[in-house]
């Protein structure tokens, strides 16, 4: 088989990192990081472009060493040079760069040093205390590293929400082009409860020719493995690794059989035994009467439900904890949904490390409908991200402030502000003071112990120009885990200070998550969902911050950033910790469970 773009990126990203654990210069080793980067972005193949004989040089960023390379990729499905340097370097060194926080030195480092090459290796070597021993290491940074192998190992083949949901969205449209007489399809499982990280996505759906459904899910071309294959149901295996069953259900009894494959197993044990309590048992077929045999069938969910006594409950309630006892009191709750964001209070412009100029992404604020949006660029901090320096963050409030006249939407003045590993701001009192929107975040220092951590955040939460805290835990799904605080004391502090907390809902944070923003609405904390978009694109991605908000339970009352601009505004200029009673005025009772 002919070596994809994808392939060929990996290989010279590979060599890249070779390249740097061997000490070669920096202008080579970016030279080949440059040119992955290109090919990852072709939107043609390059094993054609080479079989058709054309010019690859004329691609940006691949000169005459590197065309020669692909050319002899493509033709004998190896690199000389990319297999002399494996060679020459310790066996399982590229292994260990895949631990986050571990660069290509580190690697070569512990390779060389420890005799270490496989990650567990390391994890073994964090834990009794010869990671840290490395020059340049020291016991934080050890321990560090080992977070991030617990997170990445809890991961396990499990994959985040963000990847996974759009393959199946793909999926899907494809699906439904290519099959006109599908009627019904959807996503049920982990994916339609919305939980953060899915072990195989399950589709169900109907249809007049269920086999062509599965037929010509067997033959997308991103399928990789067919493991089942009945006229009713199939389970394949796509390039990424996912698993997708799909069943194809009866219209008439769909409403069961949705019920049945979207769980959770938890919530459909309760929902059994609830039946059972009334003589009825249930099925994915069905509602069967014990006593007479008769079995009902269901066309949709809501009937399905309501012949249990129940209304519908939504997906991301279907935890089996408390959703039965409410749903049969008639007493849950209108949850929050994207409709209902009026704003979005953390973005980044290419001023800092955003992809895009400060217009695109007012227009694409104004686009999602939204009346308000802040403006969040980074402090200077350690001076990654290209943070602002002072001037700069004066230059860019009185740019915003031109910019607005311009605008119907309201372009807030504000700063992704660092918290500093003592707790202070990165930028003083009398410039915070000169913005709308302050979101205080940890980017460094995440190794604190959980005393130290804990300070630090109610610190900063006790700063007046502090309105949000950003990604509270820091935690990045399979690649970071979260910081050791004080959960409790934290949110107590932020209900005392008036302090809002974010719902961070891009998907590789998800952060606050539902058991804390569960928490902290109880509590009372005004919770915003953000997206943190470093590119006009994503704003979009507040769906899955919506859905984290949906799984604690939220109402819109209970999400700051549904609040109307005046109100908003008004709550945002009231001093903390008294703003709160502009957020308390919405909330008639909380909802305790
Ligand atoms: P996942 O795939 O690990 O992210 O989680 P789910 O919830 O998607 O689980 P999965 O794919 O094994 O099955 C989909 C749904 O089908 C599950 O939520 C409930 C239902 N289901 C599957 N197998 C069983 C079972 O043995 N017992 C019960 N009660 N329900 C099941
Ligand atoms: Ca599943
Ligand atoms: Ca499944
Ligand atoms: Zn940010």
């Amino acid at each position: 088989m002919a070596a994809s773009n994808e392939q060929i990126a990996e290989l010279f990203d590979n060599m890249g990192t070779l390249l740097e654990m061997k000490g070669d210069t920096v202008f080579k080793i970016r030279a080949y990081q440059r040119a992955a980067r290109t090919i990852e972005q072709l939107s043609t193949s390059l094993a054609q472009a080479v079989n058709n004989g054309e010019d690859l040089t004329k691609i940006p960023g691949v000169g005459k060493a590197i065309s020669e390379k692909i050319t002899e990729y493509i033709s004998t499905g190896q690199v000389l040079a990319y297999e002399k340097l494996v060679d020459e370097l310790p066996t399982g060194v590229l292994a260990l760069k895949e631990i986050p926080g571990v660069g290509p030195k580190m690697a070569m480092a512990i390779s060389q040093q420890l005799g270490i090459s496989t990650v567990e290796g390391v994890a073994e070597a964090a834990a009794d205390g010869r990671l840290a021993q490395l020059p340049r290491m020291g016991k934080r940074a050890a321990e560090g590293i080992l977070r991030h192998i617990n997170a990445f190992k809890e991961l396990g083949n499990r994959t985040p929400i963000g990847e996974a949901l759009p393959i199946a969205e793909q999926v899907m449209k494809v699906l439904c082009e290519q099959c006109p007489e599908i009627d019904q399809l959807f996503p049920v499982g982990s994916l339609r409860r919305w939980e953060e990280t899915i072990g195989d996505i399950d589709l169900i759906g109907t249809s007049t020719n269920p086999e062509a459904v599965g037929n010509a899910l067997a033959e997308l071309p991103m399928v990789k493995d067919v493991l089942v294959h009945g006229p009713k149901k199939i389970s394949v295996v796509v390039e990424s690794g996912i698993q997708i069953d799909l069943r194809m259900a009866e219209p008439d009894a769909f409403g069961a059989m949705l019920q049945y494959f979207t769980g959770s197993q938890q919530h459909n044990i309760r929902l059994r035994d609830f039946a059972n309590r009334q003589g009825l048992s249930i099925n994915e077929y069905g509602i069967t009467n014990i006593e007479s045999g008769e079995v009902e069938e269901f066309a949709d969910e809501e009937s399905f439900y309501a012949r249990l006594g129940l209304p519908w409950i939504t997906p991301e309630l279907r935890t089996g904890l408390h959703e039965l006892d409410f749903g049969l009191e008639n007493n849950l709750p209108d949850l929050v949904n994207a409709t209902h964001l009026k704003g979005d209070l953390h973005l980044h412009s290419d001023w800092s490390d955003g992809n895009d100029p400060i217009e695109l992404m007012v227009e694409s604020a104004t686009a999602q409908g939204y009346e308000y949006m802040a403006l969040t660029d980074h402090s200077q901090g350690l001076g990654v991200a290209n943070g602002l320096t002072l001037e700069r963050l004066e230059e860019q409030i009185k740019l915003l402030r031109d910019m607005q006249e311009k605008y119907d939407i309201s372009i807030l003045c504000g700063s992704e502000c660092d918290i500093r590993a003592t707790g202070d701001m990165d930028f003083p009192n009398e410039m915070l003071a000169k913005l709308d929107v302050v979101v205080a975040s940890v980017h460094n220092a995440m190794n604190q112990d959980q005393a130290t951590m804990t300070a630090r955040m109610i610190k900063a939460m006790e700063n007046p120009y502090v309105t949000i805290i950003g990604h509270l835990t820091t935690r990045l799904l399979g690649q970071r885990e979260p910081v050791e605080f004080d959960l409790e004391a934290v949110l107590q502090a932020a209900r005392d200070t008036g302090t809002a907390l974010e719902i961070n809902a891009s998907p590789e944070r998800l952060d606050l998550r539902d058991t804390h923003a569960y928490r902290a609405r109880e509590m009372g904390i005004p919770l915003v969902i953000n997206t943190d978009s470093h590119h006009r694109n994503h704003l979009d991605k507040r769906r899955f911050g919506v859905a984290v908000a949906r799984r604690a339970w939220c109402r819109p009352e209970d999400i700051l950033n549904t609040l109307p601009k005046d109100l908003f505004l008004q709550y945002i200029r009231t001093p903390k910790p008294n703003r709160l009673s502009v957020f308390d005025e919405r909330r008639v009772g909380t909802i305790r469970a």
